[in-house]
């Protein structure tokens, strides 16, 4: 840092050249991300409550009602009354919020102090952090051929030590929905927590659900799911960050909470000390705003944009991965190496995402992407073979 102040528009244009080199969502080139540009009036309300501090709840008890509320509404979307949990920095943090209620809650119901958790191959690799920081074991339940949980995989891959059990709605690599009303009754069978991590589908399943889209059940109707991941910085058009965390009981919030003397309220179970209440005022803002009429129509748009894509790949010849359940379109040609199409696609200035299982490109259909933005993509896919 320098010695002395500098004036503001020397410090905005050194700004503003450097925000220059990001890429932006608006002219639709980046087909990976599953984030994209929040509502300006979420942005509005996010920058209203920029001051506001959720670590310390007494300070800001009208915030921390905003976060009460916008954890109720949410849970209500998935089917619970009476829903607990926060509004955190994302799914990350939210799935390791739920890693830590598992665990924390075996360790003082079961004993268990060398606990394992059972996820699929295609988990988010947030729950090899939360593995990492909670000193868990990883085991995996292998997936099938249709790239979802192996049932009988995960019933074998329990035992004494199983802590967690975790399973997709709205994978990361192919947007598909594991079998998750099977899993919630071995879950129960076997008295072992269960995770749902919906950090993608939890904003879009429900409205598609409600506008007649046939998707399996993934929420809290199924009494085996203990905690849910849903992220309003994903399909909720809310502003990065915010991740939500919702747990069906309040003790798996206990089971968390450590002493903090010295703030208003004398007990913390999130992770984060200081945190934002910006993100749960724009979130709460953004979901009165829309509605479930808004949302339905979101979902529907880009659910019709995915459909798009998907028959007009097929019809120039490439192999759609699997019939899309949620907006990500996953192809590869049968001609052509992958990673070579990738990069011939960056060459004609898409940003594109590969996926790992199985290989092949990977097109999230966010906000951001329109028709014409596919119109032009499929143009570059039929010249460049
Ligand atoms: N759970 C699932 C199912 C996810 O897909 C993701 C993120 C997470 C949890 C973790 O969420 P946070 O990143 O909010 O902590 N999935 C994408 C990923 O990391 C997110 C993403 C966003 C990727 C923007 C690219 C991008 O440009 O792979």
């Amino acid at each position: 840092m320098q010695d002395y102040p500098i004036d503001k528009d020397i410090i905005l244009n050194e700004l503003e050249e450097l925000h220059k080199l990001d890429h932006n969502y608006a002219d639709g080139r980046i087909l990976g991300s599953m984030c994209t540009e929040a509502h300006p009036f979420a942005k509005e309300v996010f920058c209203k409550f920029l001051d506001t501090n959720l670590g310390d709840p007494g300070l800001f008890k009208g915030t921390k009602q905003i976060e009460e509320k916008v954890i109720k509404s949410i849970g209500k979307l998935l089917s619970l009354d009476n829903a607990y949990g926060n509004i955190v920095t994302g799914g990350t943090e939210a799935n390791l919020m739920a890693i830590r209620a598992a665990r924390n809650h075996a360790r003082k119901y079961k004993g268990i102090t060398d606990g394992e958790i059972i996820i699929p191959d295609s988990a988010h690799f947030s729950f090899k952090k939360a593995a990492d920081m909670l000193n868990l074991k990883i085991v995996e339940a292998e997936i099938d051929e249709n790239y979802k949980i192996d049932v009988e995989s995960l019933k074998e891959a329990i035992s004494d030590k199983t802590v967690a059990i975790v399973a997709i709605a709205g994978t990361t690599e192919l947007g598909l929905i594991d079998p998750i009303e099977e899993i919630s009754k071995i879950a129960l069978e076997n008295n072992i927590y269960f995770h749902v991590d919906a950090a993608f589908g939890g904003f879009s399943i429900p409205f598609l659900q409600k506008i007649g889209y046939d998707l399996p059940v993934f929420d809290f109707s199924l009494d085996g799911v203990c905690s849910i991941t849903v992220d309003p910085h994903k399909m909720g058009l809310a502003p990065i960050p915010a991740g939500g965390i919702i747990f069906r009981k309040e003790e798996y919030l206990e089971v968390m909470a450590v002493d903090s003397p010295y703030l208003t309220v004398k007990t913390q179970s999130t992770i984060v000390g200081t945190r934002l209440g910006a993100s749960s005022a724009a979130t709460y803002a953004i979901m009165k705003y829309f509605g479930k009429e808004g949302y339905c129509k979101l979902a529907q748009n880009q659910m019709e944009n995915t459909h798009f894509l998907s028959e007009n790949l097929k019809e120039l010849g490439y192999e759609i991965v699997c019939e899309p359940e949620l907006n990500i379109v996953a192809f590869n040609h049968p001609e052509m190496d992958t990673n070579e199409l990738a990069s011939k696609l960056e060459d004609f200035g898409w940003k594109v995402s590969v996926a790992k299982c199985p290989i092949a490109i990977r097109i999230v259909l966010m906000n951001h992407i329109k028709k014409n933005h596919l119109e032009e993509l499929l143009k570059d896919l039929k010249d460049l073979y």
